[in-house]
């Protein structure tokens, strides 16, 4: 369970990073709307930048409290993207889409200088897929194939739906994969592979993409830099 104090430390650590006149990336999830609020304060404050949102949910939020949002194409490259993870690993590499925004953050966060993700600690893992969850965007039209073929590869491929048990339904139109899976040995070669089969359109593999991940760690935020 994530504590209620955690975005807000790390979001307050995270405006450290955002500079007059930037283009920013605004996640989605706890983290990520914990940090559009403290951005809305200070743009309340007087501070220029836009946002460029990774949900629709985002929008919503971001508008709310008042941060000026920009498209992707009106943006063109953002100066530092913000977000959420599901999973860190101790060389940044990430899990995310618990939340379902997966395919747009990544498009986000590729489009950005700089990636700063925002967790508590207990989103550090030494392996990823220790928490046993990989969340897969497929094409509708593709489940019963993507079913198959992420079964081959030893994941265990559950369909996400809503609370009302109605299937849950993504940004772009399409479903989640939930796929059960264990430590993953080669994520590399895993993001590889699955991302070649027919109808999948994005993983929650984010490899190499953080710069930076902002970790709240019992009362202090520690900052861990990609080497
Ligand atoms: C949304 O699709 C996700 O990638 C989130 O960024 C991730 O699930 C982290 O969310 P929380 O900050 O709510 O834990």
């Amino acid at each position: 369970m994530v504590s209620d104090i955690a975005p807000r430390a790390t979001a307050r650590r995270a405006l450290d990073f955002v500079k007059d006149g930037q283009t920013l990336g605004l996640g989605s999830g706890r983290a990520a709307a914990a940090f559009v609020e403290a951005l809305g304060e200070r743009v309340g404050a007087g501070l220029r930048v836009r946002g460029v949102p990774t949900s629709v949910a985002t929008v919503e939020l971001a508008t709310k409290a008042g941060v000026p949002l920009v498209t992707l194409a009106e943006a063109g490259e953002l100066d530092i993207a913000f977000d959420g993870a599901d999973e860190v690993a101790p060389n940044l590499d990430l899990i995310k889409g618990y939340g379902g925004a997966l395919v747009r953050e990544r498009i986000v966060a590729a489009s950005a200088r700089r990636f700063v993700v925002l967790v508590g600690a207990e989103k550090l893992v030494s392996t990823l897929g220790e928490r046993g969850k990989l969340p897969i965007e497929i094409v509708p039209y593709a489940l019963p194939l993507a079913r198959r073929q992420l079964a081959a590869l030893d994941l265990v491929p559950v369909l996400r739906t809503r609370a009302d048990g109605a299937t849950y339904v993504t940004d772009n139109g399409n479903w989640i994969l939930d796929c059960g899976t264990r430590p993953l040995a080669d994520a590399a070669g895993l993001e590889r592979t699955v991302r070649a089969l027919p109808g999948v359109v994005g993983t929650g593999l984010f490899l190499g993409m953080a710069h930076a991940v902002l970790v709240q760690d019992g009362t202090r935020v520690r900052v861990l830099e990609r080497t």
